[in-house]
């Protein structure tokens, strides 16, 4: 058999491949015709920082490496230096003018790079890589080739430093290893808080040693009489060292003065009456309060504060303050400022639902907006900003969860009205609240919660595909934000779920592919 040469014609440029479409969008981006790039079997990644950050970077670069090995099978070390790398450079060394979470991204016919100034920026550069790879890269098991990026040009930082994702593990208790499932699939998006709603009539479920029947008791059960349970020091300390490795702050929310049912049922005495109501395994909301009369009340506030301070490496607490409906507004308005003296005291932030906004609010307070539309939640939002609060944008008729997509949706709830996936999307953070000075918005918190929501398909399925779309708005410049582009991009990560196996609901309205 004759020998024969396989030739390209030197003229010949590969096809310019076009990128997968991401989210969120990134500030700038373009494609690099003819300079596109596979990831080899000798590919070595090197990582370029300081000393000081040193740890950071290189633990960003494994955990890009761990993850493209298994599926990849190819050994992909990480070296610290660039010099001589020719394939994929993650560098710090970025100039300070990207932010702290900004970054570049090129890929061309010689490799990748990455730089940021920071080895968060290197994170969130490192993600969008993620989603220029093959979706099979993010699968479980090892997948054939080729593995090509289109060759791209990409200057990226983010529009707010608020983007939360809030779970709410009181009403259905979720597990350690159920709540890192949900940051790894909020850091994809860019997200960078985890809010936590770790109290409510339903269940106490962060360990407080000085109060031990906060979870001993009033952990133990659940939405429905189902077993609950709750965080050790041990549980907790692994959650937020697995979200600070994928850069989301935890914030923990202890709901004050309502939402108190667990507490109140754990220790006779926190009750104005000294009388322990029975644990509580409904949905009704509204009906507790500490009290506010009592000295006892602040005690137990300072020891719960002072624990939970203790395990939160972040700047905020969020101390709730929503629906106290059997609190009379005057207690209200006497008892936020001692449980945000509380707060203070552990050198951290106020955070509360919106309706704090009524009280007196220390500097450094973030208001959570929740409202529909209401002319009342509103006034609170400004409120809150006219004393120099943040506000953070949930509204629940858009940012909700919980909330369902359509009547036929099997769970989840509808009191803020059918939130579909455009709903979701189409609104802007900075002027959703008439008259709310623009610097006054953080950010924006997509909450679930979880009445009805009893295991993490059932997360995934509410969560999925929306959150993607608030992360967007959190991410994404406000002239980037357009529901039909986003649309046809939404529709591009069916193929990464499917690899990660997110039991997503694929809403009739998107292309999935
Ligand atoms: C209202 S919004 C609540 C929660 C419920 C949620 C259900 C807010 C701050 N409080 O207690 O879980 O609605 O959608």
């Amino acid at each position: 058999t004759p020998l024969i040469a396989i030739t390209t014609p030197a003229t010949a440029q590969p096809a310019a491949a076009p990128a997968p479409a991401l989210i969120p969008k990134p500030t700038s981006q373009q494609a690099l015709a003819g300079q596109d790039y596979s990831l080899k079997p000798w590919s070595v990644v090197g990582v370029a920082t300081s000393s000081k950050e040193r740890r950071a970077a290189q633990k960003v670069a494994e955990q890009l490496t761990s993850q493209l090995r298994r599926t990849t099978g190819y050994p992909l070390p990480v070296v610290p230096v660039v010099a001589g790398v020719t394939d994929i450079k993650l560098s710090t060394n970025g100039p300070s003018s990207l932010g702290p979470e900004g970054y570049q991204l090129r890929v061309d016919r010689k490799g990748v790079s990455i730089t940021a100034a920071t080895p968060e920026g290197l994170y969130r550069g490192v993600t969008t890589l993620r989603q220029l790879l093959p979706a099979k890269a993010d699968a479980r098991t090892r997948q054939a080739g080729p593995w090509n990026l289109a060759g791209t040009a990409i200057a990226d930082s983010p529009r707010y430093g608020y983007r939360g994702a809030m779970l709410d593990v009181s009403r259905h208790f979720f597990s350690v290893a159920e709540v890192k499932r949900y940051i790894d699939l909020a850091s994809l998006y860019k997200l960078n808080k985890l809010h936590l709603h770790l109290a409510d009539d339903q269940g106490w479920r962060i360990q407080v040693d000085s109060w031990p029947r906060l979870t001993t008791y009033g952990g133990s059960l659940e939405v429905n009489g189902t077993p609950g349970g709750s965080y050790s020091k041990a549980d907790f300390a692994e959650i937020v060292r697995y979200a600070s490795d994928h850069y989301l702050q935890v914030i923990p929310e202890i709901d004050t003065p309502g939402h108190t049912n667990a507490a109140l049922a754990s220790y006779a005495q926190l009750n104005c009456d000294g009388i322990a109501p029975p644990l509580y395994t409904g949905t009704d909301v509204g009906f507790s309060s500490l009290c506010v009369a009592k000295q006892l009340t602040y005690d137990f506030l300072g020891d719960v504060f002072r624990e939970v301070a203790q395990q939160t490496p972040g700047d905020i607490i969020h101390l709730g303050g929503d629906e106290a409906h059997s609190t009379p507004h005057s207690d209200y308005q006497t008892f936020v400022p001692k449980a945000a003296a509380a707060v203070t005291k552990q050198h951290k932030r106020v955070m509360g639902w919106q309706e704090i906004g009524d009280t007196v609010l220390p500097a450094g307070s973030i208001a959570q907006y929740w409202g529909t539309d209401d002319a009342g939640s509103q006034e609170l939002a400004r409120k809150a900003a006219a004393q120099g609060a943040k506000v953070v944008m949930s509204p629940a008729n858009r940012a909700y969860l919980d909330m369902k997509y359509d009547d036929s949706t099997p769970y989840g709830q509808d009191w803020a009205g059918l939130v579909d996936v455009k709903t979701a999307y189409d609104w802007n953070p900075s002027t959703l609240v008439p008259n709310l000075p623009e610097n006054a918005v953080a950010g924006v918190e997509a909450p679930l919660w979880t009445e009805t929501l009893d295991d993490v398909d059932k997360l995934e399925y509410m969560a999925f595909p929306r959150l993607p779309g608030i992360a967007e708005l959190g991410w994404s410049q406000a002239s980037a934000l357009d529901w039909t582009a986003y649309k046809d991009r939404l529709g591009g990560q069916a193929s990464r779920w499917d690899a990660l196996s997110v039991n997503f609901y694929r809403a009739p309205e998107i292309n999935w592919r």
